[in-house]
Formats: structure tokens, C-alpha cells, sequence
């Protein structure tokens, strides 16, 4: 009997986990990686040059992972940081639990010991996982090379589970370094694994919603920063322009509306907060900065939109709950109030007008402060500057105490996702890391960041891989020798002969160190000096540090109001 023949055996391409993981990272749309090396993951790399994955190799982990949440914030789309075990992971912690807090999708690879020396005591094990499992929404052990792309794309998916926020992976040595036929690993393809997790909220809740708005007299919104999280500007705007409602934003919601709008408000919140007849709060939880929902009027019909269910009613109760999509609720609730015959927008005239008089009464009392020609150079005349300083173009970045609680009263973005903080950690040390972020994906922008003298320490040398990998940006450092912050509290508790207990820096001339690293700096003692030496730094084409000396014994209203010392 004739016998077919055998096929030739085809030699089975083998790839490597490494190789797996940068396949996977490409299919997530990762163009590049935050990363400070280690043996254990040093295939990873390898497999990044061949997907064309930029590697950013920075100075300390906190920083690679900053990076990668910074990354999310700017782009919209996931961050990633690759740290090595232990040490590497432990780093990492920090960038991570900031990134739970302020809903922004990242994704930490770190490595581990090989799977074959399990609990044998290698080099740099730890229990990653469990350390990590509180402060990320999915973390988990790569189990087998074959499974490495398939998993990463799992940690992916997770992070979009109700608001956004970190994952973590951790993957054994040996896992990473062995090869597995090309057929047997499960490589997912770029959109073949994740849905649209956009959701539009309770139909009947946006009707209730809209009427609500309709009828109210004095109502306000705040916008927070789920707003730039789910692209929704355009949304907002359109709603607070056709109902006609004052506007109040925080997070990374500020500048969804552009200062001097008709309806963008900063200081007369707590005005509005107290008169209002229906508040809406989208994307931003009760939180301390929201005195846990305790500020808002108790009169006053409060509706919370969220992607998180969890947040919705927390702290404090609400008459309407909307979980979803910003952006998709308020267009909704924008044409829903459109088919009304009259939408009130003309009736709220008034209420907008007091508001306003409200904000110039606020803003009339501090521009004196704000051109004080005083030396030492008082904080509120540098946060002016630099709020005059910035153009549409520019992302302001605020890393620090008191000196970032004033800018926080006097800078205003000009766009919409063009102001970073770190949002409800407070964590300093964000400042390098989200300049490196910001100037990475957008290199059409500029950016602008101010330091603490005590926050730019804490990650300052990664100013050396600006200069490393060209990123430009204007760097101002408001000098007090001191973290003023808690100074001030220490004094308000245990008297002003007391305070000076760890928290005296020395006179550090910053503007040195950036030379040193082969950035551009100057020193500054005098108001006048403050625009000339920024313009120079924004010419010089180069990462940059002003060193600007402001006065020590005076502190922002929000410090000396902190509830903590109360
Ligand atoms: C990582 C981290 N450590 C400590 C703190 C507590 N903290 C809050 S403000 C502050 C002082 C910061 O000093 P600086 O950056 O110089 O700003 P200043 O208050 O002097 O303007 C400190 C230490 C924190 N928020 N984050
Ligand atoms: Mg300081």
C-alpha cells in the first residue's frame, strides 16, 4: 500500500518570555518603557528593541514608576515601568500607590527570583505579590513562559475595572529567560482583548438629572479630574455653556474650561458650595480635599457622578448617584435638558453674577500680595509670575509643600490635561518623573514644573536623565531652605520655639546642581529677575532649574487652614 509521505518537520520558531512581554506591551499600544536595570529582567529589553519600544532607563524606580503613571495621565493610555526584583519592586511602591489614588492606569512589571529556587532564599526575593495586592487593582505571578504575553494582557484589562488604576506583575527569572515555541504562547492581538468600558449611566437618572438642572436656580458643578480621564471637555463645556452653570474644577478637571471663560470660577467655591440649590460633583471623590462632603450645603440637592461605584455616596449621602462615563452622562444630561421648552439658562443670570462678585472681591484682596516687589521675594509673587509665564501650550507641573498650595491658589492651566499634580496621596517627588512623562509623549509641548526645595530632593537626580535623553523643560525650585509645610504645623502645635525640629534644609543653590548635570540654571533674590530668568530658561532649549529664594516665614492660607492641626 502506497504510504503518504512525512512532512518535513518544521523547525518551530521559539521565542522568549522577555520577547513575550514586549509583544504584549506593543499590543497595549506601550510605545515606551520606564525602567532602572537589574539581571532579572534584562530580557524584556531585548525584546523591546525588536517591537520598537523606546526604553527610558532612569535613576530610581519611584521615579520609572511616577513615570508611568505620568504617561497615563498625559496620553491616555497605559503606563508601563519595568523594575527588577526586591529592591527594584520595593522602589516601585510609591509610583504605584500614587497611581491607585489618583485612577491612573499603569502597569508595573517587576522581576523574581526563578520559579526553581522558590522560597530558597535568592537574590532579592520577596513576597511582591502580597505587598502589592492592596495598592493595585490585579497582581499576580507569571506562572510559565507560555502564559506571559496572555497574562500581561489580563493585567491590562484590570486596569480599567471601574476607575482606572496600577496592576502589577511579577515574573520569575527563569520564566523570562526561557523560550517556548512561538504556537503554544498566547500572544493577543492589538483591540482583541479589551472592550470599550465607557458607560453611560441610568437613562431614567440622566432625565432626573437634566430636570434637576433645569429647574435649579443656583446650581454649580464641580469637574474633577475623571473629566480629563475620560476625555470629557468637550462634554463639560457644552453642558455648563447651554444650562448656563458655574463651573468649579479641581485635579486634573482644571483647565477644562480656560481661565476668564464666563463660566470657569476658582475662588468663590465655598461660597457656592454653602448657596447652591443642586450641586453636581463629577469625578472627584468626598475626600479631605472635599472636607469628606462636609462643605457642601445641607440644603442643597447633591448629585455624584463616578466611574467607581464605590465613590458614589461615600462619606456622605447623596440625592442622586450616577456611575459612568463623564463625559457620556453629561452629554446625555445636555440633550436631554435641551428638549425642554425652556431650560432656565436665563434665570440663572443673576446667580452668576454674584458668584463672580464673589471671586473678584477674592482675587482684588491677594494682588497686592501677587506683585509684591518684596525681597525676599514673597511666594505669592512667584506663582504669579509663573501663571503669567504660561501659555496654552504649557503643562504645569507642581511638586511640593507650601510653595505648591500657593500655586495652587494663582496658576491656571490654559488647557484642558495641562495641569499635573499628585493628586490624593500628596506623595512629593512627582515633579522629575512627570516631567520626564510629559515631555516624552508630548514633545510639542512645553513644560513647566515647580518644585519645593524639600520635593525636588527627593527625586532630583533624575534631572540627569532629562538631560540624558533631551527632554527640555523650565524647572523652578521655590527655595525656604525648610519644608515649610510642616513647619508651620509643628509651630501651631508645640509653639514657634519648637518648630524648627526636622524640617531645616540647607541653602542649596539648585541652579548649580542643574549645570552640573549640563542643564541650563540661574539663581534669583529679586522679584524683577524672576520673567527675564524663566524666558531664558525656556530659550536655553535645555532642562533647567531657577533657583528662586522666597521667604521663609510666610505661609499659604490652605496650610495654616489644614484640618490636620485643628
Ligand atoms: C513622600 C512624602 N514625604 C513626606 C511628605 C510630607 N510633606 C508634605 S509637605 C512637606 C514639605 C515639603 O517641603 P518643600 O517641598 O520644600 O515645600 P515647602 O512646604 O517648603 O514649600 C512634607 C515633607 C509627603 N507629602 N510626601
Ligand atoms: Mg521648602
Amino acid at each position: 500500500m502506497a504510504t503518504s509521505p512525512e512532512p518535513e518537520p518544521q523547525a518551530t520558531e521559539l521565542i522568549s518570555g522577555g520577547h513575550l512581554v514586549a509583544k504584549a506591551l506593543k499590543a497595549e499600544g506601550v510605545d515606551v518603557i520606564y525602567t532602572l536595570c537589574g539581571g532579572h529582567i534584562i530580557d524584556i529589553y531585548d525584546g523591546c528593541v525588536d517591537e520598537g519600544i523606546k526604553v527610558i532607563d532612569v535613576r530610581h524606580e519611584q521615579v520609572a514608576a511616577h513615570a508611568a503613571d505620568g504617561h497615563a495621565r498625559v496620553t491616555g493610555k497605559t503606563g508601563c515601568a519595568v523594575v527588577t526584583a526586591g529592591p527594584g519592586t520595593t522602589d516601585a511602591v510609591t509610583g504605584v500607590a500614587n497611581a491607585l489614588r489618583a485612577e491612573s492606569p499603569m502597569l508595573l512589571i517587576g522581576g523574581q527570583g526563578a520559579l526553581s529556587q522558590h522560597k530558597m532564599g535568592s537574590l532579592q526575593d520577596l513576597p511582591h505579590v502580597d505587598m502589592m495586592a492592596p495598592i493595585t487593582k490585579f497582581a499576580a505571578t507569571v506562572p510559565h513562559t507560555e502564559r506571559v504575553a496572555d497574562i500581561v494582557s489580563m493585567a491590562f484589562r484590570e486596569c480599567y475595572n471601574g476607575a482606572p488604576g496600577p496592576s502589577f506583575l511579577e515574573i520569575p527569572r527563569d520564566v523570562l529567560d526561557a523560550k517556548v515555541p512561538r504556537d503554544r504562547a498566547r500572544v493577543p492581538r492589538a483591540g482583541g482583548y479589551r472592550a470599550s468600558t465607557r458607560r453611560q449611566g441610568d437613562p431614567a437618572a440622566i432625565e432626573r438629572l437634566a430636570d434637576l438642572l433645569v429647574n435649579a436656580e443656583k446650581p454649580c458643578v464641580l469637574l474633577g479630574s475623571q473629566i480629563w480621564t475620560t476625555r470629557a471637555t468637550e462634554a463639560a463645556t457644552e453642558l455648563v455653556r447651554t444650562l448656563n452653570v458655574p463651573a468649579y474644577m479641581n485635579g486634573a478637571g482644571r483647565g477644562t474650561l480656560p481661565p476668564g471663560d464666563p463660566h470657569h470660577y476658582q475662588l468663590s467655591r465655598r461660597y457656592a458650595f454653602n448657596n447652591a440649590d443642586v450641586i453636581v460633583i463629577v469625578g472627584t471623590p468626598f475626600d479631605f480635599r472635599m472636607g469628606y462632603g462636609r462643605r457642601l450645603s445641607p440644603e442643597a440637592t447633591v448629585v455624584q457622578i463616578d466611574l467607581d461605584y464605590r465613590t458614589v455616596g461615600k462619606n456622605r449621602d447623596v440625592d442622586l448617584g450616577i456611575v459612568g462615563d463623564a463625559g457620556l452622562i453629561l452629554s446625555a444630561v445636555t440633550q436631554a435638558a435641551s428638549g425642554r421648552t425652556d431650560n432656565g439658562a436665563a434665570g440663572r443670570k443673576a446667580w452668576l453674577e454674584e458668584l463672580r462678585a464673589e471671586e473678584t472681591k477674592a482675587y482684588e484682596k491677594r494682588l497686592p500680595l501677587q506683585h509684591s516687589d518684596a525681597s525676599p521675594i514673597h511666594p505669592y509673587r512667584l506663582v504669579h509670575e509663573i501663571n503669567e509665564f504660561l501659555t496654552e501650550d504649557s503643562i504645569y507641573v507642581g511638586d511640593g509643600g507650601d510653595i505648591v498650595t500657593f500655586s495652587g491658589q494663582v496658576v491656571q492651566p490654559k488647557s484642558p490635561g495641562h495641569w499635573m499634580d499628585p493628586g490624593p496621596l500628596g506623595t512629593l517627588g512627582v515633579g522629575i518623573p512627570f516631567v520626564m512623562a510629559a515631555k516624552q509623549a508630548r514633545p510639542d509641548k512645553e513644560v513647566v514644573a515647580l518644585f519645593g526645595d524639600g520635593a525636588f530632593s527627593l527625586t532630583g537626580w533624575d534631572f540627569e536623565t532629562l538631560v540624558r535623553f533631551d527632554l527640555p523643560f523650565v524647572g523652578i525650585v521655590g527655595n525656604n531652605s525648610s519644608m515649610n509645610q510642616i513647619r508651620y504645623g509643628q509651630g501651631a502645635k508645640y509653639g514657634r520655639d519648637r518648630e524648627r525640629v526636622g524640617n531645616t534644609l540647607g541653602d542649596v543653590p539648585y541652579s548649580e546642581f542643574a549645570k552640573m548635570l549640563g542643564g541650563y540654571g540661574e539663581e534669583v533674590r529679586e522679584p524683577g529677575d524672576i520673567r527675564p530668568a524663566l524666558r531664558r530658561a525656556r530659550e536655553s532649549g535645555r532642562p533647567s532649574l531657577i533657583n528662586v529664594w522666597i521667604d521663609t516665614d510666610v505661609y499659604a492660607p490652605g496650610t495654616m487652614n489644614q484640618t490636620m492641626y485643628k
